[in-house]
């Protein structure tokens, strides 16, 4: 009897410290996966904030009066602690009930979804850590459970069962170390990356961005459609289209950043952030494309940059005759190729290192990209731009080019309808027609549209803030009941039509005409 409860008590201590390792699984696996998300709040993080929510305002008195600057650790050391009981609780429950252990397990997994959630600016897609991080430590308190099963009944041969004892420690204790220095190194590499990334987004929100040297013309009243429902005419950061390689985004400091300039020049530049901060900057309005942009799609967006023109960059470092070609290569190795005259002839091609009146978003290149309009983004908009090297196009092949992309990639002008939608149903009558166009550096001077096989009649324009936006436009239809089907066609600053040749986006930019059906009831 007095055996069979020493052993017993021991299995107990087993399947408690199998609780303990799980826990920690649960934590470091939702740590390193926050790594990845968000920086607002890790799981950790949020946990420790929820401990604090909860602490009787005694308790956090007496840490702040105990432990001094050191009640953070305090904190922490208690939290652990309590964690630490209720896994060894947990530990033994699943041992003894499988589904209470599961039921433990999932319900501490929402504690710390709750707290993750709960935490301000963060949205549901910030729980995924959580949620992996309690799926993982299900997995191991089951693993590290199962040998503890097998552990031989009191009624087998006395020596026998020592052996097959001592052998389903031994596997538990290997099982069980392996995964604590595991969650151990899962945890220190959430830790450090996500550490990276919020000192690069606490710099990012304590940048003042200078006031530029030469300002943006002032936007002209009547730039944004009356149509109801239409595009915003400045893009929200919030909402710009984001296209890019990074599985994750590069966490670039600006304090390290530097912009080699070299190749074919007469003279090697190097360039800090501050160089930037202090040089007279920039600031332009430029409607960004992506090549991939089907007809009628959304990977445009217009933002006001603020940047260093990139010819002054280039006249310190002065190319060499017989160079056609900047490369400009991101700290992530993409790279874009863009010709050099295109660089030099005055248009508002730019290291930019604000978006809006913003420092740029980390997604969209903090601490400086480059943005040239007129040109597609792949061959241009290097965000995180680290490295440009002047070439020659018969020598160097940007990153997209050597997919089966083109070489150049001037933007090709496009209209497209955003209100109504496609296949919405509207009313009979007058109905309100908007889109946008655009043709960067030529300015759209006409947009036209067709109703059915009808004859093309001109859409009113918008005001035009410059050649290097997007220009909208709007119509009043008069509706009759049936499906109907809106072409829409723009004409370019060259008086050139937009071509109805139909061209997917590989490898230059798709054309040809969009064509929206509409029910009319
Ligand atoms: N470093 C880097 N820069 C990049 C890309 C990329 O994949 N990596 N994509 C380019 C492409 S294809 C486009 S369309 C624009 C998009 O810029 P955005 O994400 O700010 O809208 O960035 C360009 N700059
Ligand atoms: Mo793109």
């Amino acid at each position: 009897m007095a055996k069979l409860r020493n052993q017993l008590d021991s299995t107990s201590a087993l399947a408690a410290l199998a609780g303990v390792v799980a826990a920690a699984v649960v934590l470091a696996v939702a740590e390193l996966a926050g790594a990845f998300f968000t920086a607002r709040a890790t799981p950790l993080n949020a946990l420790g904030s929820t401990f604090i929510d909860f602490t009787p305002p005694w308790l956090k008195d007496f840490a702040i009066a105990t432990f001094g600057t050191n009640d953070k650790a305090a904190l922490f050391a208690g939290m652990g602690l309590t964690i630490a009981v209720l896994a060894c609780i947990l530990g033994v429950l699943a041992y003894r009930r499988w589904m209470l252990g599961v039921l433990g397990v999932v319900f501490m997994g929402s504690v710390i979804v709750a707290s993750v959630v709960t935490r301000a600016g963060v949205g549901l897609a910030d729980a995924v850590p959580s949620v992996l991080g309690t799926f993982a430590g299900l997995l191991v308190l089951r693993v590290l459970l199962a040998p503890l099963r097998t552990l031989p009944g009191a009624d087998s041969p006395a020596g026998q069962a020592r052996d097959a004892r001592t052998a389903s420690r031994r596997r538990f204790f290997a099982a069980a170390g392996i995964t604590a220095a595991a969650a151990g190194i899962a945890a220190t590499g959430g830790r450090l990356l996500g550490a990276a990334r919020r000192n690069v987004l606490e710099a990012r929100a304590a940048l003042q961005l200078p006031s530029p040297a030469m300002a943006a013309p002032a936007v002209p009243a009547g730039v944004q459609s009356p149509v109801p429902g239409m595009t915003p005419w400045l893009t929200p950061n919030s909402d710009f289209y984001r296209i890019d390689t990074a599985l994750s985004v590069p966490e670039v400091s600006a304090d390290e950043w530097e912009l080699r300039v070299h190749g074919l020049v007469e003279e090697e530049v190097r360039l800090t952030f501050q160089d930037l901060l202090d040089a007279g900057l920039t600031e332009a309005h430029v409607t960004l494309t992506c090549v991939s942009n089907p007809v009628g799609g959304n990977l445009a967006g217009n933002a006001r940059w603020l940047g260093l023109p990139i010819r002054d960059v280039l006249a310190r470092a002065r190319p060499k005759d017989g160079a056609d070609m900047v490369l400009s290569t991101s700290i992530d190795g993409f790279s874009a190729s863009t010709p050099l005259e295109v660089l030099q002839d005055g248009r508002d091609a730019l290291l930019a290192i604000g978006m809006n009146g913003e420092p740029l978003p980390l997604e969209h290149g903090y601490p400086v990209r480059m943005v040239v309009p007129g040109l597609y983004g792949f061959v241009s908009a290097t965000k995180w731009v680290v490295d440009l090297e002047v070439t020659r196009f018969a020598d160097r092949k940007a990153y997209w080019t050597e997919r089966g992309w083109s070489e150049r990639g001037p933007i090709k002008t496009m209209a497209r309808v955003d209100v109504p939608k496609s296949f919405a149903k509207v009313p009979a009558g007058q109905v309100a027609v908007g889109g946008t166009a655009w043709a960067q550096t030529r300015g759209i001077t006409g947009v036209e549209i067709q109703i059915d096989d009808g004859d093309w009649v001109a859409a009113e324009l918008s005001a035009e803030a410059s050649r290097a936006t997007w220009r909208q436009w709007s119509y009043e239809w008069n509706a009759t009941p049936g499906a109907h089907y809106i072409k829409v066609r723009a004409t370019d600053g060259t008086g050139e039509v937009q071509t109805n040749r139909r061209a997917d986006p590989v490898p230059d930019g798709a054309s040809g005409w969009q064509s929206v059906m509409v029910t009319v009831e």
